[in-house]
């Protein structure tokens, strides 16, 4: 009994008060600002930010939502992040308070510049994965996800840290960090944001079709792990939780 009681306040209090997305990024010592979809206008102009543009922390339902690649708008930023290929980019979120579900981090070329690039046409991008969170232990229901242990309670902020892999021919890049949140049954949430990337360094690699995905694309609600109920006592009881979607390309 008491174990529903607090999956259905977690329920509660989470979707009256909380939702959230990458704010900031930081690579070794430098930190980079993103949108603030709750910030002042004068970031759309802003030189220096490096995220596309998002004007609610609301999270994307429909698996085949074009605003699924870079969130709503998406509209490309002013600035971007170098990134020597090899080195670790932090995503820094505040508030995250949800516990069940994966994180995904991708990329794409832009193909060319990424201030005029349009990933609201899912043709354009063809995305990879670099790195995934899921369940490290424990079940479904309750387990040591990586997405509860990153949630934080206490203000301080919640930090994602990936490598972007090493043998990546520089250029122009799209960084995508995807928060999937699962405690609504068969109603998953969708949490994208993305920065631009200028890939620095000798790698001469992308990855082959295998990896490649489109976005809206590569989820769908015939697939058991996106469309799962947690509270189902089958699943909720179940250790192993496998990341769907393609293999993550570590270059
Ligand atoms: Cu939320």
């Amino acid at each position: 009994m008491w174990q529903i009681f607090a999956a259905t306040l977690g329920y509660l209090t989470t979707h009256v008060y909380a939702h959230g997305g990458a704010l900031n990024y930081t690579v070794g010592d430098t930190w980079y600002a993103g949108y603030d979809p709750f910030g002042p206008s004068n970031q759309d102009t802003a030189p220096y930010i490096v995220q596309r543009k998002w004007i609610t922390n609301e999270p994307i339902f429909e698996t085949t939502n074009a605003s699924l690649a870079c969130n709503f708008p998406g509209n490309p930023a002013s600035a971007s992040i170098p990134i020597t290929a090899g080195s670790n980019i932090t995503a820094i979120y505040y508030s995250w308070v949800h516990t069940v579900g994966p994180m995904i981090a991708w990329m794409t070329s832009c193909n060319g510049a990424c201030s005029t690039f349009d990933t609201t046409n899912a043709t354009n991008a063809s995305w990879f994965k670099i790195g995934e969170k899921g369940l490290q232990g424990g079940n479904i229901l309750e387990g040591n996800w990586f997405q509860k242990t990153f949630s934080r309670w206490d203000g301080t902020p919640s930090l994602w840290t990936e490598t972007i892999p090493e043998s990546l021919k520089p250029g122009e890049y799209l960084i995508r960090h995807e928060i999937i949140s699962l405690h609504s049954a068969n109603r998953p949430q969708f949490y994208p944001e993305c920065a631009h990337l200028r890939v620095e360094g000798d790698g001469e690699r992308y990855p082959d079709e295998k990896h490649l995905v489109k976005i809206p694309g590569v989820w769908s609600m015939d697939q058991p792990e996106i469309n799962i109920d947690v509270y189902d006592p089958d699943t909720a009881m179940k250790t192993e939780y496998k990341i769907p979607g393609p293999p993550v390309w570590s270059g």
